[in-house]
């Protein structure tokens, strides 16, 4: 072995994005740890971070493009042969049915991945077939809500914990996610530091968390009910003389709208329904009140809900109410080095403009549910799915009703995955080709900082190359959406479609293109992120401002830059019609008639819920033995009365089950669970044949998406509801839990 090499990147699986140091010998990463001085992440890291070298060595990685042969056995295949064996199958589905039935299916790797991220939409203008995207089973509630209220869907506040003094955390447990819409390198820490400073954190979660443990206190919640309390917030603010807009009062429409809607939901009207006392309700509304600067948060609980745009919005609602927002340690946009989204202009809200073909759903901003796409391929009809391409995502595991979507997938004529391996949802493609390790490719995480409250940029090169004939994930990408668009594989100038698509970007923006090509011919994702940061507040404008920031001096910075806290960015961000923040849309107010019959309705006997950990990220990254090895980890959280009242003992298998599916999971009473509710670890169940994941295989788990009804959405945004399912559990038949048949592997 030669001497061992070091080298910094930043781990790329999370908003964290901790600064790593990397030790390679010979071309095999022997260890990863904190980089202590990375500008940004100061030497935060988790157990994740560490095993990134065992994900790029995985040997069940990708490592040549897969073809499936007419026996129905996927076979290893040359690139070119790949990409005709696609061409084959679009064209062929193309001439049968046309450019209609196709479809393609984009996922969290997309947030990721430097390629993924910026060719999506690439491929999406060549290609122009339906998308069906991740949005909807995260956060398009949110990008509803900042659409209506800010005028872009990605103008979301994030809490500036690292200046606040009263942290209200909803419907998020960083603790295990790390921080979601929320870029932070140590959120568990900061919660530390919060109280050091005499500030609070309170955790509002049917849940006890680890979030909720180390917190000042822990309000628990009936599931789906958020809405009800944060009007019932409102209402106080208003009873109670508490609304404070402070420098942002000339700058808000609706304040009086909002007042009406909330004066029937009195803390006491709410209490029995939400679980939340009306004297906490009360209190939680003073102290936010009261608070120097408050932060006020909801994530993937909030929006993976019944009443999810409702929720969303409400949080954003209370937070200008108290006039905890766009001041320092309040709610407060990012001011990112790379704007792609102050660069661009604002998408306008849209609803409606097409819908589903079976069940006649709304686009919304732009998105369909991805909750339709099974009946789309299993009900047959004019403009039925017969050929589906999927982009980073795993949608058999994650997505609602999986079931019928596992069962549909097979029913395709032609199917064409981008990924890392054969998992559960590529297994039925036939072809896949594989994405490019991350250690392969540069690493410019633009999503985050568009999260993040100090505004920061890394650049790293790629720290090993590719084979010599790899085609990397930004080419496919262009490639596919060609062939799509009709042209033959071997007539595709990949130079010539990423001009044009970099020119229609800077015309998009209203520059004129042929300067900037000129001055940045080299074709790829790094042209196009340093064109904003060419264009950004601290860039060189191509040469306007010389000792303005290039893609090249962030380069030089392997540590990172810095160019400090986020500042108050109102009201010139907003991009309303009105030019204000509209506190009380329409659209979203239309949808309180549906909340009201929360009141009324019966609370059904248990509900289910979600949950992340730490040692996950979704659905990946369980091929990996140190994150899914120790203590069985997929069990049902339940409450000691629920389990006595249900007949379940600890470690003993319960079925949870309802009209969608059924499970059989190890039983793990707590009483760190509202009784009522049972929670399921999110990502699991990984023994599909045909998958090539044997450590996953060994550690399946069950699937909770069996039990998400595919039907349920917060109607408004389209997003599906995952959590505050209806579900009954039972003793099951098995009783004793299966053993993991790897323990001891060294794998
Ligand atoms: N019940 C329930 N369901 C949920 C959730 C929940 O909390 N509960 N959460 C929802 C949320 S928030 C999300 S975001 C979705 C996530 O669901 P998906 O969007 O389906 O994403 P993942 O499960 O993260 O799968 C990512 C896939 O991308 C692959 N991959 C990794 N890196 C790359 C790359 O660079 N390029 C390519 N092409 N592929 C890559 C991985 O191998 C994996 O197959 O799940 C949702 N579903
Ligand atoms: N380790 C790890 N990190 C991840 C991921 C992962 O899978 N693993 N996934 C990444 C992705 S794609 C995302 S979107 C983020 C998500 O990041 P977070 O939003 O922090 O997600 P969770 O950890 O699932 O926390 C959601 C919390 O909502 C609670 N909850 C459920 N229903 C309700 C409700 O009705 N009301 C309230 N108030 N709370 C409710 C749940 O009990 C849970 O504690 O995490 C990202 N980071
Ligand atoms: S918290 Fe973990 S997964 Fe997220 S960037 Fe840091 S090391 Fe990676
Ligand atoms: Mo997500």
């Amino acid at each position: 072995m030669g001497e061992p090499t070091h080298h910094l990147r930043s781990c790329h699986l999370c908003e964290a994005m901790c600064g790593i140091e990397v030790r390679v010998e010979d071309v095999q990463i022997t260890r990863i740890r904190a980089n202590q001085d990375d500008v940004w992440s100061k030497g935060h890291l988790c157990p994740k971070g560490a095993t990134l070298g065992r994900l790029h060595h995985d040997p069940d990685r990708l490592r040549n493009p897969l073809v499936r042969d007419a026996n129905g056995v996927l076979q290893p295949a040359t690139w070119d042969d790949a990409f005709a064996r696609a061409e084959e199958i679009l064209h062929g589905i193309i001439a049968r049915h046309g450019r209609g039935s196709l479809a393609v299916r984009t996922g969290n790797a997309a947030g990721r991945s430097t390629s993924l991220s910026r060719y999506i939409a690439a491929f999406s203008g060549l290609a122009k077939i339906a998308r069906y995207g991740s949005s909807t089973v995260d956060q398009q509630p949110k990008n509803v809500s900042c659409n209506l209220m800010y005028g872009n869907a990605w103008k979301i506040a994030v809490p500036d914990i690292a200046r606040t003094d009263y942290f209200l955390v909803m419907g998020a447990n960083p603790a295990e996610s790390m921080g979601s819409i929320l870029a932070f390198p140590d959120v568990l820490g900061e919660i530390e530091r919060i109280r050091e400073r005499g500030g609070r954190t309170v955790v509002i979660d049917p849940v006890r968390t680890r979030t909720a443990k180390i917190s000042d206190e822990w309000v628990p919640i009936v599931p789906g009910t958020d809405a009800l309390f944060l009007l019932a917030v409102c209402n106080v603010l208003f009873a109670d003389g508490l609304v404070r807009l402070g420098r942002l009062a000339d700058h808000v429409n609706g304040v009086e709208a909002v007042r009406d809607v909330c004066a029937e939901f009195t803390p006491e009207s709410v209490a029995a329904i939400s679980g939340v006392p009306a004297v906490t309700t009360r209190r939680i509304a003073h102290d936010i009140a009261a608070a120097r600067a408050a932060a006020v948060y909801g994530r993937i609980g909030l929006c993976t809900q019944e009443f999810g745009t409702l929720a969303s919005w409400l949080t954003d609602v209370v937070a200008i109410l108290t006039g905890h927002f766009d001041e320092p340690g309040t709610l407060m946009f990012a001011n990112p080095v790379a704007p792609f989204m102050d660069i661009l202009p604002s998408r306008p809200f849209t609803v409606g403009t097409t819908h589903t073909r079976v069940r006649n759903a709304p686009e919304v901003i732009g998105e369909v549910p991805a909750a339709c796409l099974a009946e789309e391929i299993d009900t047959p009809g004019e403009g039925q799915i017969k050929g589906l391409i999927t982009m980073g995502c795993n949608p058999v595991i994650s997505a609602p009703d999986s079931g019928r979507l596992d069962a549909a997938l097979p029913l395709l004529e032609g199917m064409i995955s981008i990924d890392l391996y054969v998992n559960a949802t590529t297994r039925h493609a036939d072809v896949i080709f594989p994405a490019t390790s991350a250690f392969e490719q540069p690493y410019s995480d633009i999503w985050s900082w568009i999260f993040a409250l100090r505004s920061g940029i890394k650049h790293h090169d790629p720290l090993f190359e590719s084979p010599s004939d790899w085609v990397p994930e930004w080419q496919v990408l262009l490639r596919l959406g060609a062939i799509v668009n009709g042209m033959r594989n071997d007539e595709i100038d990949i130079a010539a479609l990423d001009d044009a698509f970099f020119s229609n970007l800077c015309t998009y923006a209203g520059i004129d293109p042929a300067p900037v090509l000129a001055a940045a011919p080299t074709p790829g994702p790094e042209r196009i992120i340093d064109w904003a940061i060419r264009l950004g507040p601290w860039g060189d404008r191509y040469g306007e401002r010389p000792d303005g920031l290039t893609m090249d001096k962030v380069r030089e910075a392997p540590q990172g830059l810095d160019f400090g806290p986020a500042i108050s960015r109102l009201p010139e961000m907003l991009t309303t019609a009105s030019g204000k923040i509209e506190l009380a849309p329409e659209f979203i107010l239309s949808d309180l008639p549906r909340l009201r019959t929360l009141l009324t309705r019966s609370r059904p006997e248990v509900v289910l819920v979600s949950r992340r950990h730490a040692r996950s990220l979704n659905s990946w990254m369980h091929n990996l033995l140190p994150l899914v090895k120790g203590k069985p980890r997929c069990t049902l959280h339940i409450h000691p009365t629920d389990a006595t009242r249900l007949g379940l003992a600890d470690a003993g298998m319960a079925t949870v089950a309802n009209a969608t599916g059924s499970v059989d999971v190890p039983v793990e009473i707590t009483d760190d669970i509202l009784p009522g509710v049972v929670s399921l670890p999110h990502g699991w169940s990984q023994d599909h044949d045909g998958m090539q994941m044997e450590v996953s295989r060994q550690y399946a788990g069950v699937l909770n998406n069996y039990l998400s009804p595919g039907d349920l959405l917060d109607e408004i945004s389209g997003n599906a509801v995952l959590n505050g399912i209806p579900v009954t559990v039972s003793p099951a038949l098995a009783t004793t839990v299966p053993p993991t048949r790897l323990e001891g592997s060294t794998r």
